[in-house]
């Protein structure tokens, strides 16, 4: 089991999927929004046959755990809202594209923001390489509908596709799902913006005999796919390199501190994450690298090579306008949204908290059961605590030196974004947490 879990966690960390050096301190003020978590206890109702999603209903099967929380995010589409931050980021990245790449007639990069998030498991992993074992396919991990229906994980889903309808440099921007921790960076629910760019050898280097690509294919090695020529791979990194330092500089501002760090993703080779300082911690924004050529094949190129990029909406928006915390990015709150309402989308912006609200700390230790998932507890929680939950972590790991059973202790972090929290409220939704994962999860309070 142990094996099996440290195996789960350097996948994890091969994988990158998670930010693993992003935890801004926090700060004590957060403010507006949201619905009455108490209102409805999902894990309660049994699944039923069929669910509907952004307007399609879809069967369900033993893979089915998106919940109804997690669903109600879908058609929400802030990122498109006029002047709401995320979408000023979306704006920014898109004008700072277009200016650095600006295309004979028009724009070069196409910008696709309208795709469902609901993919098949086909087009969320086997269309770009992701291993039938990978981790990230678990249900641990995602938000599945049914078993070949998921809440995409990442904008990479749309890779295969667009580059099989024909384009060859790109941003989708979309809302993304992941069953993650829950802190003041992560959300089950965050946005996503993908970048591609296609190109030709030609258009490398201004030689006629300059070869992108490499047939037949050599060996591979750390920096360079076993089909590109290392020439066409290092200009490929400098364009990408350079492309989202740029982008960082334009936003940020020229003194930015930034570091690359080499990293993992099944899609491209080789791979780099990019952070940046932000209240004195390394924030990561974004995951790149050179596209791996197999995808490019498959989607029938054989000539081109091609380098991608996932960067974070609300990591940059977070650290561009101070937003202290990922939640607030949802709230409907006139106190927040009037805060964007600029005419020019440069316009420097440092948010203000509108009010401050204490926090409620709750711990709950239990004996957990053989097969117990972390995520499940972080999910149970979210859906039973809905937006008043603003932090879970583990503060205490114990095991029984005779009978071997391990036990968990969790601080769960309870805050209202509108107004004072009461203790008596607080606590009575720790207790139904308990309650349900006793039911649910097995575990036993100790
Ligand atoms: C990916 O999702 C890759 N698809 C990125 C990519 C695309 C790599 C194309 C190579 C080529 P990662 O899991 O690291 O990678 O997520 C990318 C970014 O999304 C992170 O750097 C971070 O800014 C943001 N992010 C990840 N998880 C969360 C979360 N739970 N909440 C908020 N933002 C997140
Ligand atoms: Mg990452």
């Amino acid at each position: 089991m142990i094996a099996q879990l440290e195996m789960r966690g350097l996948q994890r960390v091969l994988w990158s999927y998670r930010s693993l050096s992003s935890s801004p301190c926090r700060c004590s003020s957060t403010s507006p929004s949201v619905v009455d978590p108490l209102a409805v206890n999902e894990r309660t109702s049994k699944i039923p046959e069929s669910i509907q999603i952004g307007g399609h209903t879809y069967r369900t099967d033993s893979w089915t755990n998106v919940t109804p929380r997690i669903s109600s995010f879908v058609g929400k589409n802030i990122y498109l809202r006029k002047n709401h931050p995320l979408w000023l980021i979306k704006e920014r990245i898109i004008a700072y594209f277009n200016w650095r790449y600006p295309g004979r007639y028009s724009p070069a990069f196409t910008v696709v923001d309208n795709l469902s998030p609901v993919v098949t498991t086909e087009q969320n992993f086997d269309s770009i390489l992701v291993p039938a074992d990978h981790v990230s396919r678990s249900k641990s991990d995602s938000y599945y509908v049914n078993k070949s229906h998921l809440l995409r994980a990442h904008t990479s889903a749309h890779q295969s596709d667009l580059l099989r309808s024909g384009f060859r440099e790109f941003l989708v921007v979309g809302d993304v799902y992941r069953r993650d921790e829950i802190n003041a960076t992560h959300y089950p629910v965050f946005h996503q913006m993908e970048g591609v760019r296609l190109r030709y050898a030609h258009e490398l280097r201004d030689d006629p005999d300059f070869k992108a690509i490499k047939s037949p294919a050599e060996v591979r090695s750390p920096g360079c796919q076993e089909s590109h020529t290392e020439e066409a791979a290092a200009v490929m990194e400098k364009d990408l390199k350079g492309c989202l330092e740029g982008l960082v500089k334009s936003l940020f501002g020229q003194k930015v501190e930034l570091r690359w760090n080499e990293s993992f993703f099944p899609f491209t080779h080789p791979s780099w994450e990019m952070e940046v300082k932000y209240n004195n911690e390394w924030l990561e924004l974004l995951g790149c690298g050179i596209m791996e050529q197999k995808i490019l094949n498959n989607a029938g190129i054989h000539d081109q090579i091609g380098w991608a990029c996932g960067i974070g909406l609300e990591r940059i928006a977070m650290r561009l306008y101070e937003i202290p915390d990922i939640r607030l990015f949802w709230s409907e709150d006139s106190g927040f949204l009037s805060q964007f309402e600029v005419d020019n989308i440069r316009k420097l912006i440092k948010y203000k908290a509108v009010s401050q609200f204490p926090q409620c700390t709750n711990d709950v230790s239990f004996w957990i059961p053989e097969h117990f998932e972390k995520n499940d507890f972080y999910e149970l929680v979210r859906d039973c605590g809905g937006e008043l939950v603003e932090q879970v972590k583990i503060i205490d790991e114990f095991t029984h030196p005779k009978s071997g059973r391990k036990s968990l202790c969790y601080r769960i972090i309870y805050r209202h974004m509108e107004k004072t929290l009461t203790k008596d409220k607080a606590n009575s939704i720790h207790k139904n947490i308990e309650k349900i994962a006793v039911d649910k999860l097995g575990v036993q309070i100790r």
